[in-house]
């Protein structure tokens, strides 16, 4: 069932014109209204996000930007991707934003493309060290077309900051590399990032510095996390994770020299025509999180985000860098049994109703498509109104799956049966909001 009536009627009409898709989506909809989401990545958007992705907009091309558009009849367009630019200004107190990039990746894209020539240097953290793709791996453009140079998390398990940033080799790396940019933000690392600290580097070395918030933009812009500005010259970022938006990216920055060339980056340079429905949705989406109510949302995705890796470091799990500040863990199996891999417990807990990531920890023995950890996170839990006892509750369940998954089939079989029912219930008495 969809939860709202608006977009159960939206849906009921898809399925009398096209019931194979209709259908399809009424499926997923049930899936994603009785299961626990704990992908760090994903949400739960409101009916009016979703809706406005459903709109006439999709039937109009408007090249170019307000007021400067290669096609005619722009001008709701031009009012709604102002407004969009506003509020995403307002959000993060920036001076310019862009909300034309279809994807992080490709706010990535343009970001890089602004600032830098094909065979320059940036530094990044690793994708297996919780890096992101398009932070430098050979296989995207970040690393075919530019040349990318790693700095390191704390290897060493006795020192006190293991497994987070290392502040003095990222000065290191940056000193000796010589790096156009800078990149900070990442998709896989549980603790609060020093803005300040990579502005100073970044001014050593004479690089732009990137913060990438797509993970924590909504903690950022509810005032769970210190604010990428003024230290950041650019800062990317996704609308779909902490931000609660549709599926997208966005660019900001307070120098408007940058401005102009990350616009230019992105159309014409990355992308044709503007997704004008999904803009439009960002605007709601935007409004929404400038409410006084999405604070206390942010504010709770970290407190659960503790209650939760707290609970599962007391049941003998192990967190990597010791816990979370933010709203996602790293889950380190093998000190609950060495033989507990990443892909098992993924699907294990889908079998349970609980849905989250196999991931790599730093340092990982596991290939990537294995590994020895999950990522969990609680955005999506805090939008459906879980609070911190039901972290115990959760954690609970996926102590009992993985402890039946180590027995054997048929225990797990049993077991993930009892969950799901339980889980099922959980989420039927916190249904999704509307
Ligand atoms: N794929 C996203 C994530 O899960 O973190 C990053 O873009």
């Amino acid at each position: 069932m969809a939860h709202n009536a608006t977009v159960a009627g939206t849906l009921e009409y898809l399925r009398s014109r096209d019931p194979k898709v209709g259908e399809l989506i009424a499926l997923e909809a049930g899936r994603q209204a009785s299961t626990i989401e704990l992908i760090a990545s994903e949400n739960h958007v409101s009916a009016a996000v979703m809706l406005a992705m459903g709109t006439c907009l999709t039937n109009k091309y408007a090249e170019g930007y307000p007021g400067a558009r290669y096609y005619g009849g722009c001008v709701h367009h031009d009012a709604l991707e102002t407004l969009a630019r506003e509020r995403a200004c307002a959000m993060f107190g920036a001076r310019f934003a862009n909300v034309q990039p279809h994807s992080g990746a490709q706010a990535n894209q343009a970001a890089m493309m602004a600032m830098m020539e094909p065979g320059d240097t940036f530094a990044s953290l690793v994708l297996k060290d919780g890096g992101h793709l398009s932070h430098g791996m050979k296989i995207n453009f970040s690393g075919r077309f530019f040349r990318p140079v790693h700095y390191p998390l704390h290897y060493d398990k006795a020192h006190a900051d293991y497994e987070r940033i290392d502040y003095d080799a990222v000065r290191r790396v940056c000193l000796e590399a010589r790096p156009k940019m800078l990149l900070c933000g990442y998709s896989a690392y549980p603790r609060v990032i020093d803005f300040a600290k990579f502005r100073s580097i970044a001014d050593e070395c004479g690089a732009v510095l990137m913060a990438d918030v797509a993970h924590i933009a909504g903690l950022i812009v509810g005032g769970a996390h210190p604010s990428p500005f003024p230290h950041a010259h650019i800062v990317t970022t996704t609308t779909h994770k902490t931000l609660r938006g549709p599926r997208g990216g966005l660019i900001l920055t307070n120098d408007e020299e940058i401005a102009k060339k990350i616009d230019k980056a992105v159309f014409p340079g990355a992308q044709g025509g503007p997704l004008m429905h999904v803009i439009a949705s960002k605007a709601v989406a935007f409004g929404e999180c400038l409410e006084p109510s999405f604070k206390e949302y942010a504010s709770r995705v970290v407190r659960n985000a503790k209650a939760l890796s707290g609970a599962l470091m007391k049941r003998g799990y192990r967190c990597t860098t010791g816990g979370t500040d933010n709203h996602l863990m790293l889950v380190d199996l093998r000190a609950r049994a060495e033989a507990l891999t990443g892909a098992d417990a993924e699907k294990w807990l889908e079998r349970a109703g609980i849905i989250c990531n196999k991931n790599g920890i730093p340092d990982d023995p596991r290939p990537p498509r294995v590994t020895s950890g999950v990522r969990l996170g609680t955005p999506a839990v805090t939008t459906r109104g879980l609070n911190e006892s039901h972290m115990d509750t959760i954690a609970g369940w996926i102590d009992r799956v993985l402890s039946a998954g180590l027995k054997g089939e048929n225990e797990l079989a049993g077991e993930c049966e009892a969950v799901r029912r339980e889980v099922a219930a959980l989420c039927a008495a916190n249904p999704l909001p509307s």
